[in-house]
């Protein structure tokens, strides 16, 4: 039995612990006393000798001691401490959803600490009756929960350069999955009633970076969500406690976080958020503005980097695609660099704007290898490979990389990024 060795525990230091004798307790009368012939039996691990911790001990659950590595780390040195982002530990999720405690974390200016009871959101500008809600007020509106991705658009800053020691926590890791609950921002602009001719709208937070975009009324009235839950919870202050705008499939930037105004008016705002930033520039030079939906994508994330297979012989590929376009409705994984694809496995469910955790079993014979994978949407887009998306754009775009991503195979098992 596995284990035997590894906990070094003989049945007879097992009855002893437990204060059994050996002699006199004949098989049989053991066998009867556990029901089966488990504990005593077998070697009974330490933790069933004595009671565990007491669980009223943890009114807020954490996870194991054992798990102490999977957590988030900082992408790069911030140009100062609050502006800073925190990198989910992608080769270390399961199916689609990221725990609160691991949802990645961009802030332009630190995580404010807002009081509900305080919190007001304003919706003004080009509408019937300019209305400030408090959180109360918000909550009495029917809710909804979807399960969508949020991503970066700074996600995957591999145009110039990137290291081969770089993990897929490294390079993809602004890239989260929740189940986001709210209210329909359509509703609550009925509640305001729109001017005609309102055709954008001004999110801003209340964090000291005041982040301010200008969001297509065409959206806000589509899919939009005024977000106040996440996994179940109220949001968690790094995510936007108490509001937060949602923009199924929109780049990360425009989910305005602790939103506390929204204006409509007829044209854009121009704010630095969507001239100076989060615009990109074309091989042309001319700058492309308003780039909202995330493009179709995918990554392996097991084997990846600093997480390959211990050993040849058979190792599952497994990954993550998405697209802000809608669902994934194929993903290939090639092992020779994408000389052959075969189609993996979608792992169900497989929902619009959301991670699709993808699965395909391998046998790796121990020789070199450079794995890749390449998605394709609802609406016919496949991922690009790098060359294909340097041609279109440059080497000095920067934001909505997308392209295929190659994790290089070292005979020994050893992974690196490849470009
Ligand atoms: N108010 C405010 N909203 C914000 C930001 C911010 O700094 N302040 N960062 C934006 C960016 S760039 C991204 S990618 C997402 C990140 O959301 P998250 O921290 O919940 O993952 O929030 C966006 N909303
Ligand atoms: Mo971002």
């Amino acid at each position: 039995m596995p284990g035997n060795v590894a906990t070094g525990m003989s049945r007879r230091g097992v009855l002893r612990r437990t204060g059994l004798a050996l002699a006199g307790v004949s098989a049989a009368s053991q066998t009867a006393r556990s029901g089966s012939a488990s504990a005593a039996e077998s070697d009974a691990p330490p933790s069933m000798l004595e009671q565990g911790a007491p669980v009223t001990d943890n009114p807020y659950g954490v996870p194991s001691v054992f798990e102490k590595a999977v957590v988030r780390i900082p992408g790069g040195k911030p140009p100062f401490p609050t502006a800073a982002h925190m990198l989910t530990p992608l080769q270390d999720m399961h199916g689609i959803i990221t725990p609160n405690g691991l949802h990645y974390v961009r802030d332009h200016g630190g995580t404010p600490a807002i009081d509900p009871d305080r919190h007001r959101l304003l919706v003004h500008g080009m509408v019937d009756r300019p209305l400030s809600f408090g959180m109360d007020d918000l909550m009495r509106f029917p809710s909804v929960s979807r399960v969508h991705f949020l991503e970066c658009s700074g996600n995957t800053p591999l145009y110039k350069s990137g290291k081969p020691e770089w993990s897929v926590q490294m390079t993809h890791g602004l890239l989260s999955c929740a189940e986001w609950t709210g209210v329909r921002l359509a509703d609550v602009l009925a509640e305001a009633g729109l001017k005609p001719g309102a055709t954008w709208m001004l999110a801003e937070g209340a964090d000291a970076a005041a982040m301010t975009r200008s969001i297509p009324v065409a959206k806000a009235l589509d899919d939009a969500i005024l977000a106040y839950a996440q996994n179940g919870e109220r949001l968690r202050p790094e995510q936007g406690y108490p509001l937060r705008l949602f923009l199924p499939g929109y780049e990360g930037n425009t989910s305005v976080k602790w939103l506390h105004r929204l204006k409509l008016g007829d044209q854009p705002f121009q704010t630095r958020e969507e001239t100076s930033k989060y615009s990109s520039l074309m091989p042309d030079g001319t700058a492309r503005q308003f780039n909202f939906t995330m493009e179709v994508k995918s990554v392996i994330t097991q084997p990846s980097p600093g997480h390959g297979p211990r050993g040849s012989g058979f190792c599952e590929i497994t990954g993550l695609a998405w697209s802000g376009h809608g669902r994934i409705v194929r993903v290939e994984v090639s092992t020779d660099n994408g000389a052959t694809w075969r189609d993996a496995v979608l792992q169900d469910p497989v929902l619009s704007k959301c991670l699709t955790r993808f699965r395909l079993p391998w046998t790796w014979d121990g020789g070199a290898a450079m794995l890749q994978s390449r998605a394709t949407d609802e609406t016919g887009a496949v991922q690009p490979t790098r060359d294909k998306l340097l041609a279109a754009r440059g080497a000095n775009y920067f934001y909505h990389y997308n392209a295929i991503t190659t994790w290089r195979m070292a005979p020994a098992g050893e992974m690196t990024l490849a470009l």
